[in-house]
């Protein structure tokens, strides 16, 4: 097993921390440890380890969640001293092996709430980060307000010291620090959204002024929030992709991880409590963040979105598989081409036609054996963060609305739970409620289109337009994603 003591003998292959990992303590509490955590920010800390007075930089990883798998993780990385092995590899096969230290702490936060609650306030702790995806931060996608309709929202507020959400974690132990008179933090979000700093902003602040004004406004001045892009292809790691890691590198890595070689981190240089200098490690600090992200969600995750909606109803399972049909390499460069690029400011130096054929070749990227399954999850919130920009552009402007009504008719198709072979697919729709997931897996097309995922440009879907994705669909559904693709 990897431990802190094998360290010194591992496999000549596999690189090892510079630094010493034991003298390392933590500075960084990360809600939300999964893979893609661990391959970005997680890369990006245990190179920053390395530079001198770096030590007190480390991280400690906060599970949501306990039962089942959420508990198996946490015993892995508890048995492993955090460590764990990650391996990238680049679409002309090289690879890279690397075991990271950055992980120093793991508590579930469930069945350990007031260590949570005492890390958040202690004074070391100097950024709070999180994955906790797209459809996390409880936001009204509409009014754009937090909602604290929640059940486990309103159970928060109503019992703040035990508290079972982030939101109540956070403002719980930022209420702690200004009781005893610390700063505040850094509240960091990684994950995919347009301005995903100003979105936590408005969670965190939402939920503080529903429990307490005056604290509200104490995070308002005592707490920042960066924006920024975040980038890297990180697929699920099945446990026969464990095997074939472990195989591949020499190590018995419990919780292996795969990666590509591409890692891009683009950020708001807004710290509360000082940071590590990422800018020496390949982070990217730019005051024109927005500009970043749009073109990242905009191009990479929302074809991401289509290539996976057409493979779970094909029954294809992979991405680069999925690519590699002509038609829909064709369908997925023109949505960019035709639809995405002309309605997209470029970021400053980026040529988006390079950036395209750069994540045309990412995805095509076969090591990564990414699953189709994996991005199709929550496809709801994923579709309104990833395309509402380029619906709302094309359906307001003269350009041709076909390709994006097509796409709009192919995520309803996706979210019906039934792929061309008509078997069921076992979606994950986690922020749908059971009356919602009832119509969307119905045949009631009008209803479906009704559903909230589409408020975001319901205004501008004429009738003629509903018409159209209507006659899509049952066009997908006679002749299948392949022939129905209108290119
Ligand atoms: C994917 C992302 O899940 C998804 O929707 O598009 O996880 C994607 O792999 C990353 O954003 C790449 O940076």
């Amino acid at each position: 097993m990897l431990t802190y003591k094998g360290l010194k003998t591992l496999p000549a292959a596999v690189a090892v921390p510079s630094y010493e990992v034991k003298n390392v303590t933590s500075g960084i509490v990360h809600f939300g440890v999964g893979n893609f955590f661990r391959a970005h920010l997680g890369y990006y800390v245990d190179r920053a380890l390395a530079l001198p007075g770096h030590e007190g930089w480390g991280i400690t990883g906060v599970g949501l969640r306990s039962g089942g798998r959420s508990d198996s993780k946490a015993q892995d990385f508890l048995a492993q001293d955090g460590l764990y092995s990650l391996t990238e590899i680049a679409a002309s096969g090289e690879a890279n092996i690397r075991v990271m230290g950055c992980l120093r702490d793991y508590l579930q936060a469930p069945s350990e709430p007031e260590k949570v609650l005492a890390l958040l306030a202690d004074k070391a702790t100097k950024i709070v980060s999180m994955t906790i995806t797209e459809g996390g931060y409880n936001i009204d996608e509409t009014t754009g307000e937090f909602r604290t309709s929640l059940p486990a929202v309103q159970e928060d507020l109503a019992n703040p010291q035990q508290p079972q959400t982030i939101f109540g974690f956070v403002v719980e132990g930022l209420r702690r620090r200004r009781d005893a008179g610390l700063g505040g933090f850094t509240v960091m979000s990684c994950d995919n959204l347009r301005h995903n700093g100003d979105v936590s902003r408005k969670a965190f602040v939402g939920y503080a002024r529903a429990l307490d004004a005056s604290l509200a406004e104490w995070i308002e001045q005592n707490v920042t929030f960066p924006n920024a892009m975040v980038d890297r292809i990180t697929p699920s790691v099945s446990d026969e992709a464990k095997v074939q890691l472990n195989k591949r590198s020499g190590l018995d890595d419990l919780q292996p991880l795969l990666s590509e070689d591409f890692i891009q981190w683009v950020m708001e240089d807004k710290f509360a409590a000082g940071r590590p200098a990422f800018e020496k490690v390949g982070v990217q600090f730019s005051d024109q963040v927005s500009a970043y992200e749009h073109a990242k969600i905009r191009m990479l995750n929302a074809s991401h979105l289509i290539l996976s909606a057409a493979g779970m109803l094909q029954g294809i399972a992979l991405v680069d598989q999925v690519l590699a049909q002509p038609k829909l390499h064709k369908f997925v460069e023109a949505v960019m081409d035709q639809d995405v690029i002309p309605t997209l400011k470029a970021p400053p130096g980026v040529d988006l036609q390079e950036y395209k054929r750069t994540l045309l070749t990412r995805f095509s990227n076969a090591a990564m054996a990414d699953q189709v399954a994996r991005i199709a999850a929550d496809a709801t919130s994923k579709a309104q963060v990833f395309w509402t920009e380029t619906v709302r552009s094309i359906l307001q402007s003269d350009r041709d609305p076909t390709r994006i009504l097509y796409c709009l008719a192919l995520v309803l198709e996706l979210l019906r739970g039934k792929s061309e072979q008509g078997e069921a697919m076992g979606l994950e729709e986690p922020f749908l409620t059971p009356e919602q997931l009832k119509v969307a897996h119905g045949d009631d097309f009008k209803a479906s289109i009704a559903l909230p995922a589409f408020d975001s440009w319901r205004d501008l879907l004429t009738p003629e337009r509903e018409a159209e994705i209507v006659r899509y669909r049952e066009l997908i559904r006679k002749e299948g994603v392949l022939a129905s693709l209108p290119v």
